[in-house]
C-alpha cells in the first residue's frame, strides 16, 4: 500500500524525536477542572476521593509503561518522568504525549464509579492535556521536580488558609481574599494557628507534599539492572530480562519529600544515568 501513487503525503508527516540522553517528563493535566470540580462539587479546598482516584489512575499509568522510572502528583496534574534512556516510541514526542494522556484519561473515567459512587459521570467528561518536556541533567530534573513539590505546599498552604478563613471563619470569599493579599506563609500559618489553633505541619502529608509513585526492587544489589558486567546491555534477550525485572517490581505510592536529598540519596536507582 505505501507504494501507491498516494504514499508521498507521507513525507508531509514530521518526525518528532526527542533527542537522547535526556529524562523526558511527560505532565498531564485535567482540562477546564475548576468548572469540573464545582460540578461534581469536589470537597474544599481538597477532595479525598478525587485525589485517590487521580493516584490510582496514575498507579496504573506507571505499570502500564515500565521505562516510567518515577511519578509525581497534586491537584489536578501528574508528572510522569521517563527513563533517560528510554527508547519508547522511537522517543516520538507526539506518540509520548498523547498516549500517556489518553490512557490517564481512561482510567480516571473508568475507575470514577470506584471513587464516587453513586455519582454518575457525564459529559463533557474529564480529560487530560499532555506535553513532554525534556531534562538533560539530574540537577534540573530534580529541579522540575522541586517546583511542581513547592507549588503544591503554595497553593495548598493558601487554599487551606482561605477556606478555613471562609468556612470556620465565616468571611465571604471576597473578604477571605483580600485578607490574604500580600501575606507571607509565616503570616499563613499564623492565622490558621492564632485564629483556629491548627498547625499546618499537621495537615495531612498528601495535601502538603503531593503524591510520588516509583518502582521499588527485592533484590538491592540489582537496583541499577545491571545483572552482568558482561551482558550486553542492549541485547534482545538482556532488555526482555529488563522489562520483566520492572514489571516485577513493587509500586510504591508515596507522600513525601522529593526537594531534599534524602529521598535520592536512599533511591539512587531511580535517576541513576545509563547509557
Ligand atoms: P486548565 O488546566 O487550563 O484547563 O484549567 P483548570 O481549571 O483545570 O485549572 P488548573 O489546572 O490550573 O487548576 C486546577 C483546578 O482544580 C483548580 O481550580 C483547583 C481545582 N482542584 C483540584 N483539586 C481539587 C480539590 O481536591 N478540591 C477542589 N475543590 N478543587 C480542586
Ligand atoms: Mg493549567
Ligand atoms: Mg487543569
Ligand atoms: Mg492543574
Ligand atoms: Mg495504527
Amino acid at each position: 500500500m505505501a507504494n501507491t501513487e498516494f504514499g508521498y503525503v507521507r513525507s508531509f508527516e514530521q518526525w518528532d524525536a526527542l533527542p537522547p540522553s535526556n529524562w523526558i517528563v511527560v505532565r498531564i493535566d485535567g482540562r477546564g477542572f475548576t468548572k469540573l470540580c464545582k460540578k461534581y462539587d469536589f470537597a474544599k479546598p481538597n477532595d479525598t476521593r478525587a485525589i485517590a482516584l487521580m493516584n490510582s489512575a496514575a498507579e496504573q499509568v506507571v505499570r502500564s509503561f515500565v521505562d516510567v522510572v518515577l511519578a509525581y502528583g497534586q491537584s489536578d496534574e501528574y508528572s510522569f518522568i521517563f527513563a533517560e534512556n528510554t527508547a519508547l516510541f522511537d522517543r516520538r514526542n507526539s506518540k509520548l504525549a498523547t498516549s500517556v494522556a489518553t490512557l490517564f484519561t481512561a482510567e480516571y473515567c473508568l475507575q470514577w464509579k470506584d471513587f464516587f459512587p453513586g455519582t454518575e459521570l457525564e459529559r463533557p467528561f474529564p480529560t487530560f492535556d499532555g506535553r513532554c518536556v525534556c531534562y538533560p541533567k539530574q540537577a534540573i530534573l530534580r529541579d522540575y521536580l522541586s517546583w511542581r513539590q513547592a507549588d503544591c505546599h503554595i497553593n495548598n498552604l493558601y487554599n487551606t488558609v482561605f477556606w478555613t478563613l471562609v468556612l470556620k471563619g465565616g468571611r465571604t470569599t471576597t473578604e477571605a481574599e483580600h485578607e490574604l493579599k500580600g501575606s507571607l506563609a509565616a503570616d499563613k500559618n499564623e492565622i490558621l494557628f492564632k485564629q483556629f489553633g491548627i498547625n499546618y505541619n499537621n495537615e495531612d502529608e498528601i495535601w502538603r507534599k503531593g503524591t510520588v509513585i516509583y518502582r521499588a526492587y527485592d533484590d538491592h544489589q540489582q537496583q541499577d539492572g545491571t545483572t552482568s558486567k558482561k551482558a550486553d546491555p542492549t541485547s534482545k534477550n538482556q532488555l526482555e530480562k529488563e522489562k520483566k525485572r520492572k514489571q516485577k517490581a513493587k509500586i510504591m505510592v508515596e507522600h513525601t519529600d522529593i526537594i531534599k536529598d534524602t529521598f535520592w540519596n536512599e533511591r539512587p536507582y531511580i535517576l541513576a544515568s545509563k547509557r
